[in-house]
């Protein structure tokens, strides 16, 4: 049994059983049996199903979004966003099964067509700091695209998904198609890996256990989409918008206090506004509603656990720090959002991902230095560049090596478009139009006429 704390009060909210390497070939074995009826469904009888999946998810919003709170430390307002999107992601796929159309290409002496075939048994595994979006990402389309699912949250965030589970079979999800087993990444996660009856694995979580699902996939030759780590760069132009970028910042990187993929966690300034910058800044970063999550005018809530805490204070030993946020004191995993001038470029502050409220500020030149720095990094997942020139928006966007970019806004990710990462934060897309495509494999068929 794995307790699973409250990270907010350090109290345990509940115990749950892990699944042993046997209970888990098991689930698999049940999902590869479950697979030919449920690819045998009829489009529009697959898409109902999950829209009543949807419906459900929809009506249990308020107690998703608690549990939320209660084992991940979100804010209220952010795990209603989650557990909707879960709603929206599944609505999305289901309109999906039935427009995942082939191709008819002309060839010589005959009909060659295209098809769509579901790939078997999808392994999910899903990491703590979005136990609701991410699983949904990788659940919704694997299930419209005709695939069965196992499908393992973290051990510190079971809940939610467990609760999925349950919604999914209330809902009418035919038995055995999509199975949660929470448990432990090195027994159910490995598992799913070493399993040749497991045709993909979706994996969401750190670039060193992404790399060894990488290896590890190539010996039964799986497909894999991987979601990992990143290191992303908010650029500010001189010509921006200071006030909206500056007031914006920190919502862009202290979002679930800093423990996003996505944390725009390096803040690069042309230099003939960044003193003004950090003068802006400042009162943003103070300004921050560090408290507790269930709180409806939470902003920030407590880091995932007193390990990762003491993972992120460490990032802050024997550093400039320019100004702190506010944290509540006492019981829960609390860190004051943290702004940082760094010494060197190479500063293991601005090159490690820190997974926390922390971000560097450092300056630059001109466009083609920002756009060198903001690609001095092995990830490239997301960013934002800010400027009222439009053109040196698109340019700047274009140079920057990162799956998922915004101009004047932080907002790049939204279940109908694509979502991924260059270099060494992730293989593949999630989301948008052409997500179902990677749960199936494209069969040619030539009919000689
Ligand atoms: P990971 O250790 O990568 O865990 C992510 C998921 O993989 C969890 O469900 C984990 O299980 C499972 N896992 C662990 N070892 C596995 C294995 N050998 N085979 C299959 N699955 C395995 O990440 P973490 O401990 O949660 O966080 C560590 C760091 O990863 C963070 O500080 C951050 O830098 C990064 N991270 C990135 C992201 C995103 S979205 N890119 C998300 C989370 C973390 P258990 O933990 O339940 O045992």
């Amino acid at each position: 049994m794995t307790e699973v704390l409250n990270p907010a009060t350090e109290t345990t909210i509940t115990e749950v059983a892990g699944h042993s390497v046997e209970s888990t070939k098991d689930a698999i074995g049940r999902a590869a049996d479950a697979f030919a009826k449920w690819r045998a469904t009829s489009a529009a009888e697959r898409a109902e199903l999950l829209r009543s999946f949807a419906r459900a998810v929809d009506a249990d919003i308020d107690n998703l979004a608690r549990l939320e709170v209660a084992e991940a430390g979100h804010t209220i307002g952010n795990a209603r966003g989650e557990a909707a999107n879960v709603r929206d992601v599944l609505n999305y796929f289901a309109g999906g099964v039935e427009r995942h159309l082939g191709d008819q290409i002309p060839v010589a002496g005959g009909v060659d067509i295209t098809f769509h075939e579901p790939l078997g048994v999808v392994g999910i595994i899903v990491p703590w700091n979005f136990p609701m979006p991410i699983a949904g990402w990788g659940f919704a389309p694997a299930l419209a695209a005709g695939n069965t699912v196992v499908l393992k949250p973290a051990e510190l965030t079971p809940l939610t998904a467990i609760r999925l589970g349950e919604l999914a079979v209330e809902s009418g999800i035919p038995e055995d198609v999509f199975q949660v087993l929470p448990g432990r990444g090195s027994v159910v996660g490995q598992t799913f890996t070493d399993d040749p009856r497991v045709a993909k694995i979706v994996f969401t979580g750190s670039t060193e256990v992404g790399e060894k699902i990488l290896v590890d996939s190539a010996k039964t030759m799986k497909r894999t989409t991987l979601e990992l780590g990143g290191k992303s760069a908010n650029i500010v132009f001189a010509d921006a918008d200071l006030e909206k970028a500056a007031a914006t910042a920190p919502y862009g990187v202290f979002d679930n206090a800093g423990q996003d993929c996505c944390a725009r966690s390096r803040i690069l300034v042309e230099e003939s506004v960044f003193d003004r910058f950090l003068e802006l800044l400042e009162p943003a970063v103070k300004g921050v509603k560090v408290t507790d999550p269930a709180q409806e005018d939470a902003e920030m809530g407590p880091l995932i656990s007193a390990g990762h805490l003491q993972t992120v204070s460490g990032f802050l030993e024997g550093v400039d720090v320019a100004f702190t946020g506010q944290a509540p004191s006492g019981a829960g995993y609390w860190l004051a959002p943290s702004v940082v001038l760094p010494r060197t470029p190479r500063d293991r502050i601005v090159t490690e991902e820190v997974f926390g409220p922390v971000v560097t500020v450092q300056r630059f030149r001109d466009e083609a230095e920002a756009i060198a720095m903001a690609n001095d990094s092995h990830y490239g997942l997301s960013g934002s560049i800010w400027t009222r020139d439009i053109g040196r928006g698109l340019r700047a966007a274009r140079g920057v090596e990162t799956g998922a970019l915004s101009v004047n806004s932080h907002s790049a990710v939204r279940y109908s478009t694509p979502f991924g990462g260059f270099k060494r934060s992730g293989i593949g897309r999630e989301l948008g139009p052409h997500a179902m495509d990677s749960f199936t494999e494209t069969k040619n068929v030539f009919i000689a006429t």
